[in-house]
């Protein structure tokens, strides 16, 4: 039986917790996703509205309500997410809260089409944050698409440098995919907030074809 103070206790609790929600409800913090071509994340929750949350969540996992919150430490490649922990951003602070996006391997992910040449990159801004800059890094020639994602594996193809003011929803960004990669490569996208320690870091699955004119 339950002595009155641990009943008094109890209640207690549920009063502070029902409080302490009230004030501060977890905030559902919305920022941004690569939406053109679409990512990983942001392809999980496409998936999640044709196939229904069980299968879209059991391939992606988490990401699919909240592809928006792939938010880690910024200074990559130096710093942010560790090898292998990338394309999730390290479970995004614990806004995704897992590593389903880190499985890798040649099959698992839905690819996107994109021609080698110019690419328009936009990305979908739920909540803007000033903005230091992006940058974009793409996979080798020769990469393993059947081990998980890593630095090495990467190589930096542009940066679009920003003044530290908001981001102008609309603009999109023209990107180089080189000539060389044709196939399955992994484009990866990285959005640095200028006032806070966090970037946003999303990849793209592509199967890349020869653009017209080269
Ligand atoms: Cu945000």
């Amino acid at each position: 039986m339950l002595s009155k103070k641990s009943v008094l206790t109890a209640a207690c609790l549920t009063l502070i917790s029902s409080i302490v929600f009230l004030t501060f409800p977890k905030e559902s913090h919305a920022h941004g996703y690569v939406s053109t071509p679409i990512s990983r994340g942001y392809q999980g929750q496409l998936h999640n509205r044709e196939w229904g949350w069980n299968a879209a969540h059991q391939v992606y996992g988490n990401v699919i309500s909240n592809p928006q919150s792939l938010e880690y430490r910024k200074g990559f490649p130096e710093a942010g997410p560790r090898d292998g922990r990338i394309a999730s951003a390290e479970g995004g602070l614990g806004q995704i809260n897992d590593f389903v996006l880190d499985n890798q391997d040649a099959d698992r992910w839905t690819k996107q089409s994109v021609k080698t040449g110019n690419l328009d990159l936009k990305w979908t801004y739920t909540a803007l944050h000033r903005t230091t800059k992006w940058h974009y890094y793409i996979t080798k020639p020769g990469w393993n698409p059947n081990e998980p994602l890593n630095r090495a594996s990467f190589e930096k193809i542009a940066e679009v440098s920003h003044d530290g003011t908001l981001p102008v929803v609309g603009d999109t960004h023209s990107i180089t995919i080189p000539e060389d990669r044709i196939g399955y490569h992994v484009i990866l996208a990285v959005w640095d907030i200028a006032d806070t320690q966090n970037a946003f870091y999303n990849v793209i699955d592509a199967n890349i074809t020869p653009g017209l004119g080269i």
